[in-house]
């Protein structure tokens, strides 16, 4: 990688990414990509460049990636699981129409493209515990159904055209940095906020409700990692499991009262949450990970809770 455009980089994935891949590859060598009304702010805009990039709009995607002549793309853009569900057409324009403009932008420019698969790509009828690499996705949300074309169309095109394709089923993100916005898995990342601001915590997730989750800083680790990966070892290309922690509500909760013991949480079912939550798998497999690209998260649940609680606190004082 020389060149890299990160489209989605003032997002929860993108802004940390950009930061972490200007570390490593040099500032000038990573273009943030925004759309209007999500500018990029302070660090991110001062480090290095900047373009208006929005998936939908191929001629302007293919416009930046010559102008910088970028050679690796990482394609974030994306509307998370519960607001998905509700502008279903939206959805698929920015998530399957955008990555068809991107992966065509790769093939004409010769770029190696990551875009995002998620274990929303899973359905009921998938293995929920010790979820396989390769097994049933009959996903029942507009996001898996986007998320498994994301994975079957960006094969196609390493198959079809040798474009570079690879991804992640990435699980809920938990980060100090950026909130997420409408995904199912946020709870896990609003529960520390509450627990720093000495707020009850009002759960939208069933006691019992499993689900896979990773903190930032492997999840980072997992893209450039596997963008660095030796393609000879890759059996696999378009959405490797990863994992590192799962759990339910009452263990988050119980994590976090060992720092807080005045934490209080009650729970409040959202019916649309729980029922998204409910198709999805409690905890994947991630070994074809570990084995072709030597994947090995570093945080667990009470490594990730001290850290969360010590950066929140200090920048919500
Ligand atoms: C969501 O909850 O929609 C996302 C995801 C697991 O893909 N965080």
């Amino acid at each position: 990688m020389k060149n890299i455009l990160v489209i989605g980089a003032t997002g929860q994935i993108g802004s940390e990414l950009t930061m972490k891949l200007r570390g490593i590859y040099g500032n000038s060598h990573v273009v943030a990509g925004y759309i209007h009304g999500a500018e990029p702010k302070g660090e991110l805009l001062e480090s290095g460049p900047a373009e208006v990039c929005d998936v939908t709009d191929g001629a302007a995607v293919a416009a930046v990636v010559k102008k910088y002549g970028i050679d690796t793309i990482y394609n974030l853009a994306a509307l998370l699981s519960v607001v998905a569900e509700n502008k279903p057409r939206l959805a698929w324009k920015i998530g399957i129409d955008g990555l068809w403009n991107i992966l065509e932008v790769a093939r004409e420019n010769s770029c190696a493209v990551f875009t995002p698969s998620s274990i929303g790509s899973f359905g009921p009828e998938t293995p929920a515990d010790g979820t396989p690499q390769d097994t049933v996705q009959r996903p029942r949300t507009i996001y898996g159904v986007s998320k498994v074309t994301t994975e079957l169309l960006s094969d196609w095109y390493f198959r079809k055209y040798g474009v570079d394709t690879r991804s992640v089923r990435f699980p809920g993100l938990i980060s100090n940095v950026t909130p997420p916005g409408g995904g199912t898995t946020d709870y896990a990342v609003d529960i520390y906020y509450a627990a720093v601001r000495g707020e009850r915590f009002v759960c939208p997730i069933a006691a019992g409700t499993y689900m896979d989750m990773m903190y930032m800083p492997d999840a980072l680790q997992a893209c450039v990692q596997l963008m660095e990966a030796d393609p000879a070892r890759l059996v696999h290309r378009n959405g490797f499991n990863i994992a590192s922690m799962s759990f339910e509500p009452s263990q988050i909760y119980a994590a976090i009262r060992r720092h807080c013991p005045d934490f209080e949480m009650v729970y409040e079912v959202d019916a649309l949450k729980q029922s998204i939550a409910s198709s999805w798998p409690n905890s994947l497999d991630d070994s074809c990970a570990r084995a072709e690209w030597d994947w090995n998260p570093t945080f667990d649940l009470d490594s990730m809770t001290a850290d969360m609680l010590e950066k929140l606190r200090k920048r919500l004082g």
